[in-house]
């Protein structure tokens, strides 16, 4: 028989050396390794009220946190699921680590979710405790408010049927229980496996609905040592920098880039609650940040700012965007409104875990990069281009889909290995949807996407969520939903496609408040366009491409 000649792959990898990383350690011990040599450093700024918790007390607050867990009402054990419903805070960071500390994984989500989002996501998590706030709390299942299968965990307010984060479940454990030596679940006693799942996140990744991306302690102190370990971290981050969290940490950028990477190397976190320019200006300038992680709606809001010249934001050596594409024009604005800090993009994708590649600008010792580059792949890892036909791998400068391989990368969907194993191949590679190419440099350039993910100020929509909902309307009788490319504050907004029902007097602001009631603001139907038929492949595909072409001609016309 004949035997099938392979040909050899082409593998692109960092300009950095591989290192030796620890990946073997429970989450939360990895990410307090230097706890010694930083105890008395400010590890947690709250951006409100200027308080200052240092990295002993936040290490403290997380075993305290850990026992009050093991305990009933809690009870939770290696595998338990908990879901953190909230914006920004130090809870936020406190119950993550408690949860890595007895074995749990933490599914996070956006508290503006509507009830039916928070449903589905506790049911398909399995999560029994939620870490909540007033703004969300009325929004869980009935079952969790009168002391069915959840327990809720209040962060800001006393209530009935709820925990009170503080006054109840760190109170109920006493401060000699709390002994530094404690031993975790999830390490004393051998019932530990890096291969266990920390976070929880959920994205819809390439196609379909929002899945469980199952996040090990081995994937994200992977990644994590990926960006800010070794003599030369890719970036570097050290103790002395004070990072500014003002994106969400329920999303995996915020989550392991500010949160996993700040704590690592013992820098000080200035959590802002949620996102808003001039408060961030002023935090800026109040603590002397010097690291700051955005997304490139806010660079552009940043760079056509008039504000910027009223605050002193000379500290700021560092300014990351990633999440959404940020063209060069956009790099140029903002460089000219902050000389003094290097602008570069980290290119991540939840599944991935989530960093592939990041601006090496940002090394310690670091290296030329091009404006509008989406970095280089990240250390101890493989990244390769292929022909989305053949699967052939592709070399330099020529566009594909971009894959990825690593230790860093999610273990699977949550109960889904068909998903997984649509994105995960069979020699381990990551196929992120993404369209881009290798240049000379080694820098990677995204140019489009396959997928079907619309990008909305950086959090994603999944086409296959509005579908699903829209085809429930008695007057729709098919829908479709593609992105459209606004204006760079924006990035894409899902435009719906819909085939009325016969005889229907349906109107566009018909559907667009149909859709607004059920979902999260930034999942909004912003434009409606009927058609007499959703174009489908013969498989029932939706052919997405036609419904694209359809609106830039639209767009062009
Ligand atoms: C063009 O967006 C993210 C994670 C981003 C991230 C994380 C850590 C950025 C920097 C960092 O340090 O995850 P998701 O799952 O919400 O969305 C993934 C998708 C990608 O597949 C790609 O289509 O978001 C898009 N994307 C980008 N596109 C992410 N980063 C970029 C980028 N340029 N820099």
């Amino acid at each position: 028989a004949a035997v099938e000649e392979a040909s050899p792959e082409i593998i692109f990898r960092s300009k950095l050396p591989d290192i030796a990383i620890t990946n073997t350690l429970p989450l939360h011990r990895y990410c307090f390794e230097r706890l010694p040599e930083v105890a008395d450093r400010p590890c947690l700024i709250d951006g409100a009220e200027g308080t200052v918790r240092t990295y002993a007390e936040v290490d403290r607050l997380t075993r305290r946190l850990a026992a009050a867990l093991r305990r009933e009402p809690l009870g939770l054990r290696r595998g338990a699921v908990v879901m953190n419903l909230m914006l920004n805070s130090a809870e936020f960071v406190l119950s993550f680590f408690a949860a890595s500390r007895v074995g749990a994984a933490v599914t996070t989500a956006n508290p503006m979710s509507t009830p039916h989002e928070i449903a589905n996501q506790i049911a398909a998590s399995g999560a029994t405790v939620v870490f909540t706030e007033s703004m969300a709390v009325d929004k869980l299942p009935a079952s969790a408010k009168d002391g069915g299968a959840l327990t809720v965990v209040l962060i800001d307010a006393r209530r009935d049927g709820c925990l009170h984060f503080w006054d109840d479940v760190m109170a109920s454990v006493p401060d000699e229980e709390v002994a530094a030596g404690d031993e975790d679940s999830a390490s004393g006693d051998g019932e530990f496996d890096p291969d266990d799942v920390v976070a929880l996140p959920y994205s819809s990744g390439t196609t379909g609905l929002p899945k469980g991306v199952m996040l090990t302690h081995r994937s994200l102190s992977t990644s994590v040592a990926q960006q800010v370990d070794g003599d030369n971290p890719n970036i570097g981050f050290h103790s002395g920098d004070v990072i500014l969290c003002s994106l969400p940490m329920f999303h995996i950028y915020s989550l392991n880039t500010i949160m996993m990477c700040g704590l690592r190397v013992g820098a000080a976190i200035v959590v802002m609650r949620r996102f808003a320019l001039t408060a961030m200006m002023k935090l800026v300038e109040r603590h002397r940040i010097t690291i700051a992680p955005l997304v490139p709606p806010i660079v552009v809001d940043v760079a056509k700012s008039g504000e910027a010249a009223a605050h002193d934001l000379s500290s700021v050596r560092m300014v990351l965007s990633g999440a959404a594409p940020m063209g060069k024009d956009i790099e140029d604005a903002f460089m000219a409104k902050l000389p003094g800090a290097v602008l570069g993009q980290g290119y991540g994708m939840t599944e991935a875990g989530p960093v592939l590649s990041m601006c090496l600008a940002f090394a310690k010792e670091p290296f030329r990069v091009k404006s509008g580059a989406c970095g280089t792949v990240v250390r101890n890892a493989e990244l390769k281009i292929i022909d989305p036909n053949t699967g052939k791998s592709l070399g330099r400068n020529q566009p594909g889909e971009i894959c990825i391989r690593g230790q860093q990368i999610m273990k699977g969907y949550l109960n889904n290995p068909e998903a997984t194993k649509n994105t995960i191949d069979a020699d381990g590679w990551l196929h992120t949807g993404d369209v881009g190419f290798v240049d000379d440099d080694d820098e990677i350039f995204i140019v489009d996407r396959l997928k079907e993910i619309i990008k909305y100020r950086g959090f994603q929509v999944a086409p296959a969520e509005l579908e699903a909902l829209l085809i429930t309307h008695p007057s729709i009788a098919d829908a479709a939903v593609v992105g459209k490319q606004v204006e760079p504050e924006i990035g894409e907004i899902p435009v719906a496609f819909v085939a009325k029902a016969q005889g229907s007097e349906l109107s566009d602001d018909d559907v667009k408040q149909f859709v607004a009631k059920e979902v999260i603001y930034y999942k909004k139907v912003r434009e409606v366009i009927f058609i007499d038929k959703i174009p489908k492949a013969p498989s029932g595909k939706i052919l997405r491409k036609e419904l694209r072409k359809q609106l830039q001609e639209q767009q062009q016309a």
